[in-house]
């Protein structure tokens, strides 16, 4: 979406009324010698979602954590993660006070603790040295997956003067951009499926109806909750007769249950909705009163499509034909249909693309604003600063930076119209100085050497050779111990107020149960007081729930009644682009500049790339690159999400490590057999960029022919004296990644790249 479309989003939706009574609903309580205090859990350690949950705290200490049962969002229900957090909250490896370390000794264990003024001032005084030699631009500030304080980076960005404020290190914007691009581009707004989530009342609400078809398309949303979405929706959905479509190269829980599974090559995602999109068309499914009101461009769509056969793309997805065809009948004659995808898609080098040929599909059927399809999902009471960047959340607070123009984004079309960084070019700048030097990183809530960036064998020297550095985190991670010359330490969750809305249903807060532990602090109090420190201009408010009244300030709420009430959600209205809710001018339509949905996007032009969604081979495949592929002729996905771990989080957690001891690649048993590699073997994963050492697990589950490597992996327990930095850089699949997106710009190669593997003989 671009800066236009983003204040759309959140334009008049202040002053919405609420649907949810809080009636008698407290946020505190007594309850058998404990005090429970009701709230929210998005931000490590966990997860970045938002499930309601009730702490139980005696004597000032945290002592169980349960799933909150009148909390519409969760229903009670919560992950092993959330279950176990305190492990991580009382670990004894968190960070409890600042820490300081002289820039000749990074990468060494030899930090020493300070006050947080000392620390304070070795920041001001380091990134004012940056600035003055090279400009704030100089300054790179990273944050990790979309948790609640990300929104806050912004705020640290503009004080230190720097339009280079982004997700750290994370190639082509592979996380949610791409789609939310795509969805901006051809619909006008980010769309979500309907599971009844927009309602308090959930499923019993009598506007809802089920979907008939869910298409789960990379997606593993019971093990990921991803992107807001719980897979225990899907679930409730199924029970009450929602069919399943899937796509995915592995057997999923939810490929076992759906009518049909699409066991499709990594990478080939876009060819296949082009193909059902083409197949619908052909059989005359496709909803024509939908496209004649409300599309744009359908005529060179269905004349464009045609090439994407049913034959021809069985062919280039390894998937049977008549299986394709099936599932497009199904989507075709059905009542309702939405679609659930996932980080899969962003994670292919045009995944912006594929973005919008799955769209498209979904067009094609008319799936929009009607119950059980795709739904516009817009800032809860405009408060968008809580899950997505708003470009109006910190308009009254000074804003150092030189020139908005300036943020490093020129080589990429598609990136500079979203007005977001390229990530992949900050790593050029800081290897080159070219097309200006970045000089210092401000890394929050991110892991970059471990986990978020690609090539880390090339972040590590970059970040290395930085004038200063800055990490905030809850632990010593890979990262901190490689580069920072000040480490900040962070607050978990149950220590501090907050407030989020993690996607567009309900905003909600957090509460604070216990103090902070040692020396801490909360991120956002850190990123004010920092900014305050820096600016010299004291910001408008006193302490951290004034921060959040400040937050939010145009509606009429403030923090202690959000508080009070934990949840409040928005009226809701289906229909919106027939009722002119859509557009900034009232008038019926999308949110698009012709006021359609636009299966030929005019815009693209601009970008020097194709109106209508094609497909295009990665750029490391068996078939765009056979020379390669003689040498690595496994298809490589990594990264599908696991239960007990995010990311890089967990490794220390003592429970969850018992669910993953070590880091695992899956293979199907032929191809095992091929190799000589049964399940516990040690196995060298390998390409023409890196290797990475894993365990082999042989499973059924996989597709013949490619790897299913996990990411994220260290192993806080070898100590940090070993020079290794965790050993994170022995197991670490993005070693084999390039730092390096597709033409567009967005969307990388995190899950279709080339390998080999061999076994270690021990
Ligand atoms: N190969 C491969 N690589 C991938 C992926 C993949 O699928 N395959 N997925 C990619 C995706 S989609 C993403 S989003 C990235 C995620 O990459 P990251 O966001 O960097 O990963 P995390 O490990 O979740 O978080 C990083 C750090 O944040 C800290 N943290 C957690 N909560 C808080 C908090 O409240 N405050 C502070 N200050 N710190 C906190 C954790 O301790 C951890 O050290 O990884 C990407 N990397
Ligand atoms: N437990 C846990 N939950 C998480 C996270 C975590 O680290 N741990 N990370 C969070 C974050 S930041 C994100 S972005 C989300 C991501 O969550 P999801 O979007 O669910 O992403 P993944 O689990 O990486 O991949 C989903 C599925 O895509 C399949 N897949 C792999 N390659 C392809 C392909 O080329 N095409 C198709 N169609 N499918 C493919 C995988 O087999 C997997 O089943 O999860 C979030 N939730
Ligand atoms: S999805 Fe799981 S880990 Fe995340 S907040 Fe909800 S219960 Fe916690
Ligand atoms: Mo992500």
């Amino acid at each position: 979406m671009d800066s236009e479309a983003l204040s759309t989003a959140y334009a008049g939706l202040e002053k919405v009324a609420t649907q949810d009574d809080p009636g008698q609903r407290k946020w505190t309580w007594e309850e058998d010698g404990f005090t429970v205090i009701r709230s929210s859990a998005r931000t490590g350690p966990g997860c970045h979602d938002n499930c309601g949950i009730l702490m139980y705290v005696k004597d000032g200490k945290l002592e169980k954590i349960e799933g909150d049962p009148e909390n519409p969002y969760n229903q009670g229900r919560l992950c092993p993660r959330c279950l176990a957090a305190k492990e991580m909250i009382y670990h004894k490896d968190r960070l409890m006070r600042p820490l300081k370390r002289a820039k000749s000794e990074r990468g060494k264990n030899t930090f020493e603790p300070c006050t947080w003024d000392e620390a304070y001032d070795i920041i001001d005084r380091e990134m004012k040295a940056v600035v003055n030699k090279y400009g704030g631009k100089a300054i790179y500030v990273t944050q990790g997956t979309g948790r609640d304080i990300n929104g806050y980076g912004p705020l640290m960005a503009q004080c230190f003067g720097s339009p280079n404020y982004g997700m750290g290190f994370l190639s082509g914007e592979g996380c949610y951009a791409p789609r939310l691009f795509s969805t901006g581009l051809k619909a006008g707004n980010m769309f979500v499926c309907d599971y009844s989530q927009f309602f308090p009342e959930r499923y019993d609400d009598p506007r809802w109806e089920k979907p008939e078809y869910i298409l789960i398309w990379g997606n593993n949303p019971v093990v990921a909750n991803s992107d807001g979405t719980l897979g225990h929706w899907i679930v409730e959905c199924m029970k009450r007769g929602s069919k399943l479509i899937v796509i995915d190269p592995k057997l999923t829980w939810l490929a076992g249950r759906a009518d049909v599974w699409l066991q499709v090559r990594p990478g080939t995602d876009s060819a296949l909705a082009l193909a059902l999109c083409n197949i619908i068309i052909e059989k005359g499914l496709e909803d024509t009163d939908f496209i004649d009101r409300w599309t744009y461009g359908f005529d060179e769509f269905k004349e464009h499509v045609k090439q994407y056969t049913a034959e021809s793309v069985a062919e280039i997805c390894g998937v049977d034909a008549a299986l394709i065809e099936e599932a497009a009948v199904k989507i075709g004659r059905a009542r309702s249909a939405c679609l659930q995808w996932g980080v899969t898609i962003d994670h292919t080098s045009e995944g912006f693309i594929t973005g919008m040929a799955c769209f498209d599909l979904m067009a094609v059927t008319g799936n929009y604003e009607k119950p059980g399809t795709m739904l516009a999902a817009r800032a809860c009471f405009g408060v968008g600063v809580t899950w997505m960047p708003d470009p109006n959340a910190w308009e009254e607070i000074p804003n150092l930076i030189a020139d908005e123009n300036e943020i490093m984004n020129n080589d990429y079309p598609a990136v500079r119209a979203m007005h977001a960084i390229s990530q992949d070019m900050i790593l050029k700048s800081m290897e080159t100085g070219e097309p200006y030097p970045i000089k210092a990183c401000w890394i929050q809530t991110n892991n970059p050497l471990s986990c978020m960036g690609a090539q880390p064998q090339r972040i590590l020297p970059a970040l290395q050779s930085m004038d200063f550095n800055v990490v905030v985190d809850l632990f010593m991670t890979p990262t901190a111990l490689a580069c920072a010359d000040v480490v900040l330490p962070a607050v978990s969750f149950a220590e501090r107020p907050g407030l989020t809305g993690h996607q567009p249903y309900t905003l909600t807060a957090l509460a604070k149960a216990i103090e902070p532990l040692g020396d801490t602090k909360s991120d956002q109090r850190i990123i004010y007081e920092m900014s305050e420190r820096f600016t010299g201009v004291k910001m408008p408010w006193d302490d951290e729930e004034g921060f959040y009244d400040f937050v939010l300030r145009k509606t009429d709420f403030s923090y202690q009644d959000m508080k009070e009430r934990t949840w409040a959600y928005p009226e809701f209205e289906y229909n919106k682009h027939e009722k002119g809710l859509l557009r900034p001018d009232g008038s019926p339509g999308f949110a698009t500049r012709t006021g359609r949905y636009q299966f030929y996007s005019p815009e693209m032009q601009y970008f020097g790339l194709s109106p209508l969604a094609t497909f295009e081979e990665p750029p490391e495949s068996p078939v765009s690159s056979p020379e390669l592929a003689k040498e690595y002729p496994l298809v490589l996905s990594s990264g599908a999400r696991l239960w007990g771990l995010f990311h890089s989080e967990h490794r220390q957690s003592p429970s969850m490590r018992r669910m993953h001891p070590q880091p695992l690649a899956r293979i199907h048993p032929d191809t095992a057999k091929d190799y000589g590699i049964k399940s516990g073997d040690w196995i060298m994963i390998e390409n023409q960029l890196g290797t990475c050492k894993m365990m082999a697990e042989v499973t059924v589950t996989i597709k013949r022919g490619m790897v299913s490597a996990d990411h994220g992996w260290w192993f806080p327990e070898r100590g940090a004296d070993d020079g290794t930095y965790f050993g994170t850089l022995e197991s670490n699949i993005n070693t084999l990644m390039p730092m390096r997106p597709g033409k567009s710009g967005l969307g990388n190669s995190y899950k279709s790249q080339l390998c080999q593997i061999r076994k270690i003989e021990e």
